[in-house]
């Protein structure tokens, strides 16, 4: 794998790729050179000859000149790591010749026909990009840039062409032969091959090309659409796993359905199948017609899953589906565009979701993740705006900017114009760019237009990068209160001067004497600005950022007894718990600060366990919101507040800090906790309230652990051996894998004896240990990295081990460096087999400039070895030179 010392140029531009290339560095891309592909390829016909170890494909271009682009003698099709076997044009010899990886065959007339033949080994494939192998079948990943490593292509979203594909291959190693769209033919052959060929009828970019091949069975259901057709919904997996499928299947059609009803969006071909492969770099791919998944996200039952992996199928089910309209009836122009289907997309996900399973605990949930995975990126050396202006791997800007963040930003519009005029405004978006490849300007322009709001201001939100910090200031003046806010948004990198963004806030003042205030959306557009808004009665405390409307932080002192009335009182759910976590974090970070004296250390936690207490009594909350508030902010999270301005985080005093808050709860409230979690106990599997009841168990037994570490497992033991589900059974097991006990070495023995063999319960095991918070658990995971059943060419296995560890807060940040050493070792043995994969880990890493400058040092250090190794993939060489600016 030589890709960094042979740049490629993805847009095709070679202006660009002599500008931006410097010896041995990938090139930089650049959002302001697109420009229109010379030639469309309107149709594609391909032929696989299909073969673990060699699979010969055959390509016809039907390629026309583009009136709309400035005029080529040459087409450039994108090739990675291929060798032409033959081309021809017009069915006569060509004078092709390659530049880097790229094939570029001379053309003069006005339209062609190009045949060219390739060869691959999808066995060898261990970048899990392209044609490969997982588990005896073959499957495609195409997007970004995958597609160029199975034939020479346009391998640009902008290119849509119609695909129709023949395969053959033995029929004992590949019974079944799926592709994108309809099957139109098939047949057996004398020789124990057979083929079948495909059509799909809708005009696509070749990242949405797919092909799966193996011996797979299907779990079957036909959805009936709005408009009366059937459409065959197929769940393949192998035959083992056929029964833990009917979640997936039922998933897909509740999502299919909401789809017509909320966003008027139906389905338009009458096949929709996913498969199911176990080696995949992902979490799943919206292939036209042919979602390819990871198993993580297809397979669950509740022996092997928990209520948590139910919600994640459900969710990425979903998500995959209602790419079919946001991401491939209307795709992307260029990959800076991503964020138009991504962002869409999960916003899209993220209400059917709330829909599904109630809106209060999925926002909280939506918003603790954007906390913990997007905020330290826009915080760090990688931040990036929704929309970048350039990129050297495009694989890397696959982040919770561009897909959480850009869902927030949608979701600001949605806030501001209201539901139904948000709804006007993508039904003219999608009407209007329906079959095209559009950009988030062409989305904001349809919401405009549609929903009739001027967002020119707005647009800043696309194009800066960098977390917002909103301060507050209040004043009573006669029966009203002037709220007087003011914006900043932080410099980051290459964006030093910021502009004023429009933030919708919902507020709400309340009366601390009890009185509720009206709820009113401000949109706070300048540097500083003041709102008057009425009084509900004496002793006014502001809610402010109600069900989290803007991606910002808040920046206020709020008195103690304030976030105290919030937490019990706001009539807004995720206002409470934005309470909760206000008042912990303030105590957590000043205690590991060492800002807060022992007086104010004492009230904090006195303040902290009475809301607690209130939580635990309050009988109009159900268990799962009871679990949300009783949670406390991560250490991702308490590292980033601690890191403000000046300030470096410490990330042993934060786990202190937090452990030892834990341990004063748990001791606080012993008997009320155990009473919960006795009452929990008794709640049914299949009762409607048994997910809460599931949820707070394990959140109390990982409070008493910190308090009363015996008494936790014995409980946590009796937990894990009544368990009739994943859910107690894991919560179980993380609980005892912190503690040094008895009970920890057999349960851990006895799960892995029960689940052996089923590779996603065992990555869970090999999890439990990786983010144990046990005091050897770098010893720990170097063995399981010796394990037979690991290997670092399986994603899912990587992550469950070595992406776990890379998370766990005390054992990463052990202070001696052994865990960065760690994560170093893994992304440079990692990425000679799965570059993307490996470039994942390098964040971690890259946070040393807001760490204290002991671990700082030892974390710039490995990323400095990491670079003088040299030979680096263009993935990880793009995210440690980043890291290292
Ligand atoms: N479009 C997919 C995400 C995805 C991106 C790249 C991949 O390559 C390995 C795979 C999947 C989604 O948003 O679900
Ligand atoms: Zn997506």
């Amino acid at each position: 794998m030589d890709i960094a010392t042979t740049p490629t140029n993805p847009e095709g531009n070679p202006e660009l790729a002599d500008a931006a290339r410097t010896p041995h560095q990938p090139p930089v891309i650049l959002r302001e050179y697109y420009r229109p592909f010379g030639w469309l390829l309107p149709e594609v016909k391909l032929d696989f000859d299909l073969g673990i170890t060699r699979t010969r494909v055959r390509a016809e271009l039907t390629v026309q000149r583009n009136a709309r682009a400035d005029r080529a003698d040459v087409i450039r099709l994108n090739g990675d790591g291929l060798k032409p076997v033959s081309v021809t044009v017009d069915g006569a010899a060509t004078d092709w010749s390659m530049d880097g990886a790229d094939l570029m065959v001379p053309l003069h007339g006005d339209s062609h026909l190009i045949v060219v033949e390739t060869e691959i080994d999808p066995a060898a494939n261990t970048q899990l990009m392209g044609l490969y192998a997982s588990n005896g079948m073959l499957c495609t990943q195409c997007e970004a840039e995958g597609f160029r490593r199975i034939t020479f292509f346009a391998d640009r979203p902008d290119v849509l062409s119609t695909y129709t594909v023949r395969m053959a291959g033995e029929k004992a190693a590949f019974p079944i032969l799926l592709c994108n769209g309809n099957r139109v033919a098939e047949g057996d052959n004398a020789d124990g091959t057979h083929w079948a060929e495909w059509h799909d009828p809708w005009p696509k970019p070749s990242y949405l090309f797919a092909l799966v091949a193996g011996d797979l069975v299907a779990n079957s259901k036909p959805f009936t659409t709005v408009s009366g057709r059937e459409v065959e919904c197929n769940v393949w997996v192998r035959a083992e796993d056929l029964a833990r499928t009917d979640h997936a299947v039922e998933s897909l059609h509740r999502s299919m359905k909401w789809d017509e009803d909320v966003f008027g969006r139906e389905y338009d071909l009458d096949l929709y199948n996913i498969v199911a492969v176990s080696d995949f770099n992902m979490g799943a791919m919206e292939n036209k017609g042919l979602n390819v998944f990871n198993t993580k996200y297809v397979l669950a039952d509740p022996d092997t899953a928990t209520d948590g992996d139910f919600d994640a199928v459900e969710g990425v089910i979903a998500h995959e589906y209602f790419h079919n309209w946001s991401g491939n009836r209307v795709t992307c122009r260029d990959w800076f565009q991503l964020s138009l289907k991504e962002g869409f997309t999960v916003l899209r996900d993220q209400l059917f979701s709330q829909d599904m399973r109630g809106e209060a605990v999925k926002r909280i949930e939506d918003v603790r993740i954007l906390r913990a995975a997007q905020f330290p990126e826009d915080a760090g050396p990688l931040a990036h705006p929704i929309r970048p202006d350039s990129y050297r791997e495009i694989s890397n800007f696959y982040t919770a900017t561009v897909y959480n963040k850009g869902a927030e930003v949608i979701r600001m519009m949605r806030s501001m114009v209201g539901v139904e005029r948000f709804r006007a405004g993508t039904d003219l978006y999608f009407d209007r760019h329906d079959g095209e490849a559009a950009t988030c300007e062409d989305f904001v322009r349809a919401i405009e237009d549609g929903a009739g709001i001027d967002l020119a201001q707005f647009r800043r939100w696309y194009a800066q990068a960098g977390t917002p910090r909103v301060t507050v200031r209040e004043a009573v003046a006669g029966d009203s209160l002037v709220l007087t806010l003011k914006q900043h948004v932080p410099a980051t990198p290459g964006q030093p001067d910021k502009q004023p963004m429009p933030i919708p806030l919902r507020v709400a003042v309340h009366s601390r004497l009890g009185a509720l205030g009206a709820e009113q959306l401000i949109v706070l557009a300048q540097a500083e600005q003041s709102f008057t808004l009425p009084l509900a009665g004496p002793d006014p405390v502001v809610s402010i950022n109600r069900g989290f409307t803007a991606p910002v932080v808040i920046d206020r002192a709020l008195v103690r007894d304030d976030l105290v009335f919030l937490a019990a009182q706001d009539d807004d759910p995720s206002a409470r718990s934005e309470a909760l976590q206000e008042l912990a974090v303030s105590h957590l970070v000043g205690t590991a600060s060492g800002e807060l004296s022992a007086g104010e250390r004492g009230a904090g936690e006195a303040a902290i366990i009475g809301a607690f207490a209130a939580s635990l009594a309050d009988g109009a909350l159900d268990d799962a919101m009871r679990g949300e508030l009783m949670l406390l902010p991560s250490e991702t999270y308490l590292f980033e507040v601690m890191a403000t301005g000046e300030r470096k985080a410490d990330p042993g005093a934060i786990h202190t800090a937090r452990e030892g808050l834990k341990a004063a709860i748990g001791t606080a409230l012993a008997d009320a906790l155990q009473a919960l979690h006795t009452r929990a106990a008794a709640v049914a599997l299949d009762d409607p309230a048994g997910r809460g009841a599931r949820k707070i168990k394990t959140i109390a037994l990982s409070l008493i652990a910190a308090a009363n570490p015996a008494r936790a497992a014995t409980l946590a033991a009796q937990q894990y051996d009544a368990a009739d589900n994943m859910t107690d059974r894991q919560g179980a097991l993380m609980v005892l894998t912190g503690l040094d006990c008895r009970e920890r070495e057999e349960r851990l023995a006895s799960f892995y004896q029960r689940y052996k063999g089923n590779d996603l319960v065992i990555d869970k095991w090999f999890t439990l240990q990786a983010l144990s918070l046990h005091p050897d658990v770098i010893a720990h995971v170097r063995k399981l990295a010796e394990h037979p059943d690991f290997t670092m060419k399986n994603p899912n296995r990587v992550r469950s081990l070595h992406m776990a560890f890379a998370g766990n807060p005390k054992g990463f940040h052990a202070a001696d460096g052994e865990g960065y050493r760690m994560v170093a070792d893994v992304i440079l043995a990692l990425d000679p087999i799965n570059p993307q994969t490996a470039a994942r880990f390098v964040p971690s890493l890259g946070r040393w400039r807001r760490i204290e400058p002991g671990r700082a040092a030892l974390m710039k250090a490995e990323l400095e070895r990491i670079m003088a190794a040299g030979n680096l993939s263009r993935d990880t060489f793009e995210q440690v030179s980043r890291s290292l600016d």
